[in-house]
């Protein structure tokens, strides 16, 4: 056991002081008023509500930390095999609702504030949005921790500490203005370990040497050091004393750097440039996404996160003294996306270059050990590097790549002799202007695996931009895993009142660890007085967005309107334009309406949300375009509420948690085969929202699930639109009546300066319309008008909503976190 390796003479003094936690409500506030007074030194006279969060998270912080030791040590005793997962972006969103649900210790907070004079919903608005990731990667990350903390793996996630995390969004007279997001100030989940660093070697030269056997060595020498220092953030399970850790690295100069003598010579500045330097490689979240721009700080944050925590994995490994071929049978990692693909590259080089293992021996070790996981086929989204870039700072590495690719390549030549492309088509090296690093095919190799995040998605990149890699290592490589979302935060959390009824019905909560069971609710369809309390919840979820809307932008909607919503990062290939355009098209015939035709229109709020980029251009005007659009609609007195366009600043992780329950509609349109997989589709279904979408990603599989009845679905297929670009090159096809009606109007300058608009006009009308927003528009507008006439009939609308909970148990991220541990980990859960 683990108490036994403590020695005898002190182990009753340990075990019998051990830390237990709160177990009631008294015990609980003791602990909080604790808090206030010492380690916040304040006092019932001047604590404030972020002092009551301060320490209401330490209570909880304190709770986690007794479940984290003990499962970190028991991971240790058992040696059993982990599960690492590296992702350069983890959107986790507030900690405290979620550790309280976790550890089931609400209720008990929520009464021992109530006493001590606080709102429970106060203390938990308090808390900042721990924001660092873009969108649906970072949040898929965020959801497996919490999946594989729940289902007991042991599992470990692997990131950045940004001081920075995704900017913070301001509407200023209708455009995006980026305000940087500080959000370390109190941070009360984090455990900074300062005796856990890694000095992380940047630039220098590579020396070859003959060892003491005749044998060549690679020295990488010169250059520059950087330390990393581990921050922890423990990763609750779900109704389990299981306790994951999530480890993310920060800069700092290394010791040896911060030059006294400088600094005492009065190069006071340099000195201080030089600590500036270092702190900046995790400065900073780059706010692009899916759109790669080769920066080299980029890189550098690469390579230091991904030499950081492999360093400390091999670490873990070498307590063991196991034989290093056993290492693919205690350590797994999973790159998420690309980011971390030069891990492949560090571990290559520590077992050969440090442990002196034979180049074959260590590849086996290294393609065994690593998992990939693509997220997007945009060409503009995958990584490539010049090979100058990666000659200057990795020196070494960029050897070890060409040996890879070398050997890589000359398999592929004795495989396909006669097919002289296939050679330049696969290698890991584009030979371009300048030479490039190809990431992803870096990644393929130095896999066991690759997988896709939806099966469409897995199909396409199996047969578009992987397909030479198919015939080379066979179909087995390749595999789908499809998305998920974890129903604690997304049900329970974001959905209390909707989560208790499920609960009602389906025999208690269990359901969040199975969420299958929520097929139960079927047989709750036809019950009127279930449909009535449905609704219900949904009507109260809307009314708290109206107020949260009122709050912030002053704008009254009327609950009872259809909410129709699309919240996500702004992009083209998205396509919130669409959505605009059929929102001015829906203003346009309303102006033309009689007032008796008005009567019967009905009535509609459009909600966008979502960041741009900051260098994409376009994403900013078509939020330009929406806020101008709101501005003029909002106060026509012809169009009163039956037509209102909402721009809610600044979407993140908390705001989704109010917005996505309040939805009737959500609207999921990325031109067909460009979303790989989408996971707010899931989220609204989830939530009771019926969605408007295309044939793509994880829509499709929603589809199947939920059945074809319950989704509105239009669009081009994804098989037809290469011909459908090509038609819009040869110029074989005219914007129809009803969409030449938008862009007359916004020519017009009905919604301020045409001219602001005029790129968003022409990329459709006059530049190929490579996202075939006039291909799909009357598609678009015809499956609006079937929304508005099926949401007229309540009844049959709440049916299809409990229907399609009910039916998806499937997309549960524990679901998807098992699918990895069979299919690509082969890791086992942990017996608590
Ligand atoms: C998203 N990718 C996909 N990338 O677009 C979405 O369809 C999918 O559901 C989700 O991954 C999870 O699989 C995505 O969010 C990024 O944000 C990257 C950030 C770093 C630069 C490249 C894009």
């Amino acid at each position: 056991s683990v108490e036994a390796s403590i020695p005898e003479p002190q182990r009753e003094a340990w075990t019998k002081n051990q830390f237990d936690g709160f177990k009631n409500k008294d015990e609980f506030e003791k602990e909080v008023v604790r808090h206030v007074e010492t380690t916040l030194a304040r006092s019932m006279f001047n604590c404030d509500d972020v002092a009551a969060y301060s320490a209401t998270a330490l209570a909880f912080r304190d709770r986690l930390i007794k479940d984290w030791n003990k499962t970190q040590q028991r991971q240790t005793f058992t040696d059993s095999k982990r599960i690492y997962y590296l992702s350069l972006e983890f959107l986790m969103g507030r900690a405290l609702d979620n550790a309280m649900l976790n550890v089931k210790g609400k209720d008990i907070a929520k009464s021992a504030l109530d006493e001590l004079g606080f709102r429970i919903e106060d203390i938990i608005g308090q808390e900042n949005d721990a924001a660092l990731g873009n969108g649906g990667l970072g949040r898929l990350a965020a959801c497996f921790l919490d999946s594989m903390a729940s289902l007991n793996y042991p599992a470990w996630g692997y990131g950045l500490r940004y001081r920075y995390g995704i900017f913070k969004q301001e509407i200023i007279d209708g455009y995006q203005v980026e305000v940087p997001d500080y959000w370390l100030d109190f941070n009360p989940w984090e455990f900074p370990r300062h005796d856990v660093t890694v000095d992380i070697q940047f630039y220098g030269h590579v020396r070859k040497s003959q060892d003491a056997n005749g044998k060549t060595v690679a020295n990488w020498e010169g250059g520059e050091t950087v330390t990393a220092v581990a921050y922890d953030m423990p990763i609750p399970g779900y109704d389990t004393p299981s306790t994951n850790n999530l480890r993310l690295w920060s800069s700092k100069a290394a010791s040896g750097e911060f030059d006294f003598q400088k600094f005492n010579s009065g190069e006071y500045e340099s000195s201080v440039a030089d600590q500036q330097r270092a702190e900046t490689i995790s400065a900073v979240l780059y706010p692009n996404d899916n759109l790669d721009r080769g920066k080299e700080l980029r890189l550098k944050q690469q390579y230091f996160w991904v030499a950081a925590s492999l360093y400390d994995i091999v670490r873990r490994f070498k307590k063991s003294k196991r034989a290093w071929r056993e290492f693919p049978d205690q350590v797994a990692i999973q790159l998420n996306d690309t980011h971390p693909t030069l891990a492949v590259v560090e571990l290559q080089r520590i077992l050969i270059d440090k442990e002196g293992l034979e180049w074959d021996e260590a590849w086996a070790i290294v393609t065994a050990t690593f998992g990939y996981t693509n997220h997007t086929v945009l060409p503009e989204a995958l990584e490539k590097w010049p090979v100058g870039l990666f000659q200057h700072l990795l020196p070494r590495h960029l050897q070890i790549i060409y040996d890879i690719n070398l050997f890589f390549l000359q398999s592929v030549e004795k495989r396909f002799p006669d097919d002289r492309d296939m050679l330049s088509r696969v290698s890991i090296i584009e030979e371009s202007q300048p030479k490039m690093v190809r990431m992803a095919y870096l990644a393929i190799v130095g896999s066991h695996k690759v997988n896709g995040v939806a099966e469409l998605h897995s199909d396409l990149i199996q047969t578009t931009i992987f397909k030479d890699f198919v015939k080379i290592y066979g179909a087995d490589k390749f595999t789908n895993v499809t998305n998920g979302i974890t129903p604690r935060r997304w049900l329970h959390q974001a959905n209390p009142r909707l989560s208790e009824l499920i609960a009602s019905k389906t025999g208690g909560y269990d359901y969040l660890k199975d969420l299958t069971t929520l097929n139960k609710l079927e047989q709750y369809v036809d019950d009127k007085a279930f449909r009535k309390e449905w609704a219900e919840i949904k009507y109260a979820n809307k009314v708290r967005l109206a107020k949260y809307i009122k709050s912030t932008l002053d704008i009254t909607v009327n609950p009872a309107a259809l909410f129709d919503v699309q919240v996500k990062r702004i992009h083209e290939y998205k396509r919130q334009q669409l959505n605009i355009f059929g929102v001015i098209y829906r203003y346009l015939q309303i102006k033309e309406m009689s007032a008796e035709e008005r009567k019967k229109q009905a009535p509609r709020v459009s909600i966008f949300g979502g960041k741009a980029a900051p260098g994409y251009w376009m994403a900013k005007q078509i939020i330009h375009l929406i806020n101008n659009v709101g501005s003029v609609v909002n106060k026509d007195p012809d169009v009163g509420d039956l037509l209102k366009v909402i721009f809610l600043e600044d979407y993140n992780v908390s705001k989704a948690e109010i917005i996505i329950p309040a939805s009737d509609l959500s609207e999921h349109i990325s031109t067909a085969g460009t979303e790989a997989s989408g996971t707010s589709n899931m989220k609204f279904v989830l939530n009771g929202g019926l969605i408007i979408g295309t044939c793509d990603g994880a829509n499709i599989e929603i589809t199947r699930e939920i059945g074809q009845e319950n989704i509105f679905l239009f669009g081009t297929l994804s098989e037809d639109v290469e011909d459908l670009r090509h038609n819009h090159t040869y110029g074989k096809h005219a914007v129809d009546s009803g969409l030449q009606k938008v862009f007359d109007a916004i020519t017009s300058g009905k919604f301020g300066d045409a001219n602001d608009f005029g790129a968003l006009v022409s990329a459709v009308r006059d530049h190929g319309d490579y996202y075939l927003v006039s291909d799909d528009f009357q598609s678009y507008i015809d499956t609006q008008k079937m929304v508005d006439e099926e949401y007229k009939n309540q009844e049959e609308w709440v049916s299809k909503c409990i229907r399609s909970v009910a039916r998806m148990g499937f997309f549960s991220s524990d679901r998807c976190i098992n699918e990895y541990a069979e299919e690509i980990w082969n890791i086992e859960p942990l017996a608590v």
